[in-house]
Protein backbone atom coordinates (compact mmCIF):
# COMPACT_ATOMS: atom_id res chain seq x y z
CA UNK A 1 0.00 0.00 0.00
CA UNK A 2 1.72 3.42 -1.35
CA UNK A 3 0.82 6.44 0.62
CA UNK A 4 0.49 10.28 -0.19
CA UNK A 5 1.75 13.15 1.89
CA UNK A 6 2.58 17.12 1.49
CA UNK A 7 4.88 18.68 3.86
CA UNK A 8 2.57 21.59 2.95
CA UNK A 9 0.67 20.90 6.56
CA UNK A 10 3.20 22.47 8.58
CA UNK A 11 2.53 25.90 7.84
CA UNK A 12 -0.61 25.24 9.45
CA UNK A 13 0.41 25.95 12.93
CA UNK A 14 0.40 27.53 16.05
CA UNK A 15 -3.86 27.83 15.94
CA UNK A 16 -5.61 28.43 18.67
CA UNK A 17 -8.86 26.36 20.29
CA UNK A 18 -11.12 26.88 23.15
CA UNK A 19 -11.09 24.24 25.33
CA UNK A 20 -12.98 24.35 28.92
CA UNK A 21 -13.38 27.82 28.56
CA UNK A 22 -9.90 28.60 28.38
CA UNK A 23 -8.16 29.87 24.65
CA UNK A 24 -4.93 26.85 24.16
CA UNK A 25 -2.87 25.86 21.27
CA UNK A 26 -4.94 23.78 19.23
CA UNK A 27 -4.33 19.61 19.62
CA UNK A 28 -4.44 19.32 16.10
CA UNK A 29 -0.78 20.08 15.63
CA UNK A 30 1.92 19.19 12.91
CA UNK A 31 3.74 16.46 14.71
CA UNK A 32 0.69 14.34 14.57
CA UNK A 33 0.80 13.79 10.50
CA UNK A 34 5.29 13.68 11.19
CA UNK A 35 4.37 10.88 13.85
CA UNK A 36 2.10 8.96 10.72
CA UNK A 37 4.85 9.19 8.22
CA UNK A 38 7.35 8.25 10.38
CA UNK A 39 5.29 5.21 11.53
CA UNK A 40 4.30 4.32 7.43
CA UNK A 41 7.59 4.04 6.57
CA UNK A 42 9.10 2.34 9.83
CA UNK A 43 6.42 -0.49 8.80
CA UNK A 44 7.72 -0.87 4.99
CA UNK A 45 4.55 -0.64 4.27
CA UNK A 46 5.11 0.61 1.03
CA UNK A 47 6.23 4.58 -1.37
CA UNK A 48 5.36 7.73 0.21
CA UNK A 49 4.88 10.31 -2.68
CA UNK A 50 4.04 13.92 -2.93
CA UNK A 51 0.76 14.45 -4.70
CA UNK A 52 0.67 15.97 -8.15
CA UNK A 53 -1.74 18.77 -8.78
CA UNK A 54 -4.87 18.33 -9.38
CA UNK A 55 -6.00 21.88 -9.01
CA UNK A 56 -9.39 22.94 -8.04
CA UNK A 57 -11.84 20.84 -9.56
CA UNK A 58 -12.31 18.29 -7.54
CA UNK A 59 -12.18 20.41 -4.69
CA UNK A 60 -14.83 22.21 -6.22
CA UNK A 61 -16.68 18.70 -6.74
CA UNK A 62 -17.71 18.92 -3.36
CA UNK A 63 -17.08 22.39 -1.98
CA UNK A 64 -19.46 26.30 -2.84
CA UNK A 65 -17.32 28.15 -5.02
CA UNK A 66 -17.42 31.44 -2.59
CA UNK A 67 -16.46 29.13 0.37
CA UNK A 68 -13.36 28.28 -1.34
CA UNK A 69 -12.96 31.64 -2.15
CA UNK A 70 -13.09 32.73 1.59
CA UNK A 71 -10.60 30.12 2.56
CA UNK A 72 -7.85 31.33 0.21
CA UNK A 73 -8.38 34.82 1.12
CA UNK A 74 -9.45 35.08 4.66
CA UNK A 75 -5.72 34.88 6.24
CA UNK A 76 -5.10 38.04 3.74
CA UNK A 77 -8.31 39.65 4.82
CA UNK A 78 -7.35 39.56 8.81
CA UNK A 79 -4.11 40.31 9.02
CA UNK A 80 -5.09 43.34 6.62
CA UNK A 81 -6.71 44.88 9.65
CA UNK A 82 -3.43 44.47 11.35
CA UNK A 83 -4.46 41.49 13.09
CA UNK A 84 -1.40 38.97 14.35
CA UNK A 85 -3.00 36.44 16.25
CA UNK A 86 -5.13 33.64 14.28
CA UNK A 87 -8.12 34.29 12.79
CA UNK A 88 -10.95 32.72 14.73
CA UNK A 89 -15.13 32.80 14.31
CA UNK A 90 -16.97 34.34 17.18
CA UNK A 91 -20.42 35.44 15.69
CA UNK A 92 -22.98 32.98 14.38
CA UNK A 93 -26.26 32.17 13.09
CA UNK A 94 -27.38 29.90 15.00
CA UNK A 95 -31.44 29.33 15.22
CA UNK A 96 -31.95 31.69 11.94
CA UNK A 97 -31.69 29.36 9.25
CA UNK A 98 -28.86 29.69 7.02
CA UNK A 99 -28.23 33.44 6.48
CA UNK A 100 -28.82 35.14 3.20
CA UNK A 101 -26.29 38.31 3.75
CA UNK A 102 -22.82 37.10 3.35
CA UNK A 103 -21.33 40.06 5.96
CA UNK A 104 -18.55 42.47 4.34
CA UNK A 105 -16.36 42.27 7.42
CA UNK A 106 -14.05 39.37 7.46
CA UNK A 107 -15.05 38.82 11.36
CA UNK A 108 -18.62 38.12 9.88
CA UNK A 109 -17.30 36.09 6.96
CA UNK A 110 -15.39 34.11 9.63
CA UNK A 111 -18.96 33.33 11.68
CA UNK A 112 -20.75 32.85 8.49
CA UNK A 113 -18.69 30.34 7.00
CA UNK A 114 -18.17 28.37 10.40
CA UNK A 115 -19.56 25.52 12.57
CA UNK A 116 -17.66 26.35 15.78
CA UNK A 117 -14.40 28.11 16.54
CA UNK A 118 -12.31 24.52 16.33
CA UNK A 119 -10.82 26.70 13.24
CA UNK A 120 -8.11 29.32 13.46
CA UNK A 121 -7.10 30.41 9.86
CA UNK A 122 -2.76 31.14 9.54
CA UNK A 123 -1.29 32.28 7.01
CA UNK A 124 -0.30 28.59 6.21
CA UNK A 125 -3.94 27.38 6.77
CA UNK A 126 -4.79 27.46 2.78
CA UNK A 127 -2.32 25.87 1.00
CA UNK A 128 -2.22 23.40 3.60
CA UNK A 129 -5.62 22.41 3.28
CA UNK A 130 -5.30 22.46 -0.27
CA UNK A 131 -2.58 20.36 -0.43
CA UNK A 132 -4.24 18.00 2.12
CA UNK A 133 -7.00 17.12 -0.31
CA UNK A 134 -4.37 16.56 -3.03
CA UNK A 135 -3.29 14.11 -1.07
CA UNK A 136 -6.89 12.38 -0.80
CA UNK A 137 -6.99 13.43 -4.81
CA UNK A 138 -3.96 11.92 -5.52
CA UNK A 139 -4.75 8.46 -3.29
CA UNK A 140 -7.88 7.91 -4.80
CA UNK A 141 -6.65 7.89 -8.82
CA UNK A 142 -3.98 5.77 -7.79
CA UNK A 143 -6.40 3.46 -6.02
CA UNK A 144 -8.59 3.40 -8.84
CA UNK A 145 -6.17 2.65 -11.07
CA UNK A 146 -4.44 0.29 -9.77
CA UNK A 147 -7.69 -1.95 -9.32
CA UNK A 148 -7.26 -2.75 -12.95
CA UNK A 149 -4.14 -5.05 -12.00
CA UNK A 150 -5.81 -6.53 -9.09
CA UNK A 151 -7.42 -5.15 -5.44
CA UNK A 152 -5.85 -1.61 -4.43
CA UNK A 153 -5.91 0.18 -1.20
CA UNK A 154 -4.05 3.84 -0.93
CA UNK A 155 -3.56 5.97 2.12
CA UNK A 156 -3.53 9.68 2.30
CA UNK A 157 -1.67 11.35 5.20
CA UNK A 158 -4.19 14.20 4.89
CA UNK A 159 -3.27 16.96 7.69
CA UNK A 160 -5.34 19.09 8.33
CA UNK A 161 -7.90 16.89 8.74
CA UNK A 162 -11.60 16.99 6.83
CA UNK A 163 -14.54 15.06 8.06
CA UNK A 164 -16.69 17.90 9.77
CA UNK A 165 -16.09 20.16 6.80
CA UNK A 166 -19.38 20.78 4.65
CA UNK A 167 -20.01 22.19 1.68
CA UNK A 168 -19.97 25.73 2.96
CA UNK A 169 -18.50 25.52 6.49
CA UNK A 170 -15.47 24.47 8.79
CA UNK A 171 -15.59 23.26 11.79
CA UNK A 172 -13.68 21.07 14.06
CA UNK A 173 -10.10 21.42 12.68
CA UNK A 174 -11.40 20.68 9.53
CA UNK A 175 -11.81 22.97 6.18
CA UNK A 176 -11.56 20.61 3.26
CA UNK A 177 -13.73 17.04 3.26
CA UNK A 178 -10.87 14.98 1.68
CA UNK A 179 -12.91 12.21 2.43
CA UNK A 180 -15.84 13.37 0.49
CA UNK A 181 -13.35 14.70 -2.11
CA UNK A 182 -11.94 11.40 -2.63
CA UNK A 183 -15.05 9.44 -2.74
CA UNK A 184 -16.45 12.13 -5.25
CA UNK A 185 -12.84 11.05 -7.26
CA UNK A 186 -13.95 7.43 -7.19
CA UNK A 187 -17.40 8.57 -8.56
CA UNK A 188 -15.97 10.29 -11.13
CA UNK A 189 -13.65 7.47 -12.29
CA UNK A 190 -16.94 5.20 -12.52
CA UNK A 191 -17.06 3.54 -9.43
CA UNK A 192 -20.95 3.53 -9.04
CA UNK A 193 -21.20 3.14 -5.74
CA UNK A 194 -19.29 4.50 -3.01
CA UNK A 195 -18.95 3.36 0.52
CA UNK A 196 -17.68 6.01 3.27
CA UNK A 197 -16.81 3.98 6.73
CA UNK A 198 -15.76 6.80 9.46
CA UNK A 199 -14.36 5.44 12.40
CA UNK A 200 -13.11 8.67 13.84
CA UNK A 201 -14.34 9.24 17.16
CA UNK A 202 -16.26 12.17 16.87
CA UNK A 203 -19.62 11.84 14.49
CA UNK A 204 -18.41 12.57 10.69
CA UNK A 205 -21.20 15.37 10.54
CA UNK A 206 -19.72 17.15 7.36
CA UNK A 207 -19.38 14.04 5.51
CA UNK A 208 -23.13 12.89 6.31
CA UNK A 209 -24.22 16.27 4.82
CA UNK A 210 -22.23 16.88 2.03
CA UNK A 211 -23.93 13.21 1.13
CA UNK A 212 -27.22 13.10 2.89
CA UNK A 213 -29.68 13.42 -0.09
CA UNK A 214 -27.58 11.00 -2.40
CA UNK A 215 -27.86 7.27 -2.94
CA UNK A 216 -24.65 6.96 -4.99
CA UNK A 217 -22.39 7.23 -1.77
CA UNK A 218 -23.44 5.24 1.37
CA UNK A 219 -22.07 6.65 4.62
CA UNK A 220 -22.04 4.67 7.74
CA UNK A 221 -19.76 6.11 11.02
CA UNK A 222 -18.84 4.90 14.47
CA UNK A 223 -18.45 7.88 17.40
CA UNK A 224 -19.32 9.07 20.11
CA UNK A 225 -22.95 9.42 21.15
CA UNK A 226 -23.56 12.94 20.31
CA UNK A 227 -25.71 14.09 23.07
CA UNK A 228 -22.47 13.48 25.20
CA UNK A 229 -19.65 14.71 22.58
CA UNK A 230 -18.55 17.02 19.62
CA UNK A 231 -20.03 17.78 17.43
CA UNK A 232 -23.48 17.08 19.72
CA UNK A 233 -25.86 18.24 16.56
CA UNK A 234 -25.73 15.33 14.75
CA UNK A 235 -24.96 11.46 14.44
CA UNK A 236 -28.06 10.76 15.98
CA UNK A 237 -28.93 6.69 14.98
CA UNK A 238 -32.11 7.80 13.28
CA UNK A 239 -30.80 10.21 11.27
CA UNK A 240 -30.60 8.16 7.64
CA UNK A 241 -30.53 10.36 4.71
CA UNK A 242 -33.42 11.73 2.74
CA UNK A 243 -34.95 12.28 -0.65
CA UNK A 244 -32.83 9.82 -2.65
CA UNK A 245 -30.14 9.47 0.13
CA UNK A 246 -33.05 7.76 2.18
CA UNK A 247 -31.20 4.78 4.09
CA UNK A 248 -27.83 5.19 2.30
CA UNK A 249 -26.37 7.18 6.13
CA UNK A 250 -26.27 5.07 8.96
CA UNK A 251 -24.79 6.17 12.09
CA UNK A 252 -23.96 3.88 14.71
CA UNK A 253 -23.08 6.21 18.24
CA UNK A 254 -21.56 4.35 21.20
CA UNK A 255 -21.51 5.21 24.80
CA UNK A 256 -18.58 6.83 26.74
CA UNK A 257 -16.13 4.21 28.00
CA UNK A 258 -16.88 2.36 24.78
CA UNK A 259 -13.95 -0.51 24.37
CA UNK A 260 -12.49 -3.14 21.70
CA UNK A 261 -15.83 -6.07 22.34
CA UNK A 262 -18.36 -3.06 21.96
CA UNK A 263 -16.55 -1.18 19.44
CA UNK A 264 -15.73 -4.33 16.98
CA UNK A 265 -19.65 -5.41 17.64
CA UNK A 266 -20.55 -2.26 15.85
CA UNK A 267 -17.85 -2.04 13.17
CA UNK A 268 -19.44 -5.84 11.87
CA UNK A 269 -22.99 -3.97 11.89
CA UNK A 270 -21.35 -1.06 9.78
CA UNK A 271 -19.42 -3.60 7.69
CA UNK A 272 -22.54 -5.59 7.36
CA UNK A 273 -24.31 -2.48 6.07
CA UNK A 274 -21.43 -1.64 3.17
CA UNK A 275 -22.43 -4.91 2.12
CA UNK A 276 -25.94 -4.69 1.62
CA UNK A 277 -25.09 -0.92 0.29
CA UNK A 278 -23.14 -2.56 -3.07
CA UNK A 279 -20.41 -0.14 -3.06
CA UNK A 280 -17.71 -0.99 -5.28
CA UNK A 281 -15.26 1.21 -3.94
CA UNK A 282 -14.69 2.79 0.00
CA UNK A 283 -13.19 5.84 1.33
CA UNK A 284 -11.95 4.81 5.34
CA UNK A 285 -12.00 8.24 7.23
CA UNK A 286 -9.05 7.42 9.61
CA UNK A 287 -9.30 8.56 13.10
CA UNK A 288 -7.51 6.78 15.80
CA UNK A 289 -9.20 9.61 18.55
CA UNK A 290 -10.89 6.40 19.94
CA UNK A 291 -7.33 5.44 21.46
CA UNK A 292 -7.80 5.02 25.40
CA UNK A 293 -5.06 7.90 26.34
CA UNK A 294 -6.48 10.57 23.53
CA UNK A 295 -6.50 13.80 25.28
CA UNK A 296 -9.52 14.99 24.36
CA UNK A 297 -11.91 11.63 23.47
CA UNK A 298 -13.68 9.06 25.95
CA UNK A 299 -12.90 5.59 24.30
CA UNK A 300 -10.80 2.56 25.48
CA UNK A 301 -9.28 1.18 21.94
CA UNK A 302 -5.68 0.18 22.10
CA UNK A 303 -2.98 -0.26 19.68
CA UNK A 304 -3.80 -4.03 19.63
CA UNK A 305 -7.37 -2.97 18.63
CA UNK A 306 -6.08 -1.31 15.87
CA UNK A 307 -4.63 -4.57 14.55
CA UNK A 308 -8.14 -6.20 14.50
CA UNK A 309 -10.10 -3.24 12.80
CA UNK A 310 -7.84 -3.31 10.02
CA UNK A 311 -8.14 -7.14 9.67
CA UNK A 312 -11.87 -7.02 10.11
CA UNK A 313 -11.75 -4.24 6.81
CA UNK A 314 -9.53 -6.15 5.03
CA UNK A 315 -11.68 -9.00 4.85
CA UNK A 316 -15.06 -7.05 4.35
CA UNK A 317 -14.07 -3.69 2.42
CA UNK A 318 -15.21 -3.05 -0.79
CA UNK A 319 -11.96 -2.23 -2.79
CA UNK A 320 -10.09 0.03 -3.98
CA UNK A 321 -10.09 1.34 -0.28
CA UNK A 322 -8.41 4.99 0.23
CA UNK A 323 -7.62 5.25 3.58
CA UNK A 324 -7.73 9.22 4.29
CA UNK A 325 -6.27 10.12 7.87
CA UNK A 326 -8.36 12.16 10.34
CA UNK A 327 -8.27 12.74 13.87
CA UNK A 328 -5.92 11.21 17.07
CA UNK A 329 -4.45 13.37 19.50
CA UNK A 330 -2.50 10.75 21.80
CA UNK A 331 0.77 12.50 19.54
CA UNK A 332 3.34 9.59 20.80
CA UNK A 333 0.81 7.18 19.78
CA UNK A 334 -1.20 8.24 16.70
CA UNK A 335 1.79 7.41 14.20
CA UNK A 336 1.60 3.38 15.25
CA UNK A 337 -2.44 3.19 16.14
CA UNK A 338 -2.82 4.64 12.21
CA UNK A 339 -0.38 2.27 11.14
CA UNK A 340 -1.56 -0.99 12.96
CA UNK A 341 -4.81 -0.18 11.08
CA UNK A 342 -3.07 -0.94 7.60
CA UNK A 343 -0.90 -3.52 8.70
CA UNK A 344 -4.38 -5.61 9.96
CA UNK A 345 -5.95 -4.66 6.65
CA UNK A 346 -2.84 -5.45 4.58
CA UNK A 347 -2.68 -9.11 6.54
CA UNK A 348 -6.21 -10.17 5.70
CA UNK A 349 -6.38 -8.68 2.44
N1 LIG B 1 -14.18 20.89 24.19
C1 LIG B 1 -11.36 15.67 14.49
O1 LIG B 1 -11.09 14.70 15.18
N2 LIG B 1 -13.46 19.79 19.99
N3 LIG B 1 -11.86 16.79 14.99
C2 LIG B 1 -14.43 20.59 20.52
C3 LIG B 1 -14.74 20.56 22.93
C4 LIG B 1 -13.58 19.56 18.60
C5 LIG B 1 -12.14 16.89 16.40
C6 LIG B 1 -13.98 21.12 21.82
C7 LIG B 1 -12.97 18.27 18.22
C8 LIG B 1 -12.84 18.14 16.73
C9 LIG B 1 -11.06 15.64 13.03
ZN1 LIG C 1 -12.15 13.08 15.73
Amino acid sequence: MDAWYSDHHRAHQGQSELFGGKLVTSFETPQRAGRVLDAFLEAGLGLVYAPTDAGLAPILAVHDADYVDFLRGAWDAWHHLGRVHPALPMVWHAGRGLPTERPRHIEGQLGYYAMDAGCAIVAGTWPAAYWSAQCAVAAARAAADATAHGAAATFAICRPPGHHATARAMGGYCYLNNAAIAAEQLRSLGQPRVAVLDIDYHHGNGTQAIFWARDDVFFTSLHADPHDDYPYFSGHADERGEGDGYGATLNLPLPAGTQAPVYLAALDEALDAVDVSGSTATVVSLGVDTFELDPISRFKLREADYLEIGRRLGRRLPRPVVFVFEGGYATDEVGRNAVAVLQGFEAAG
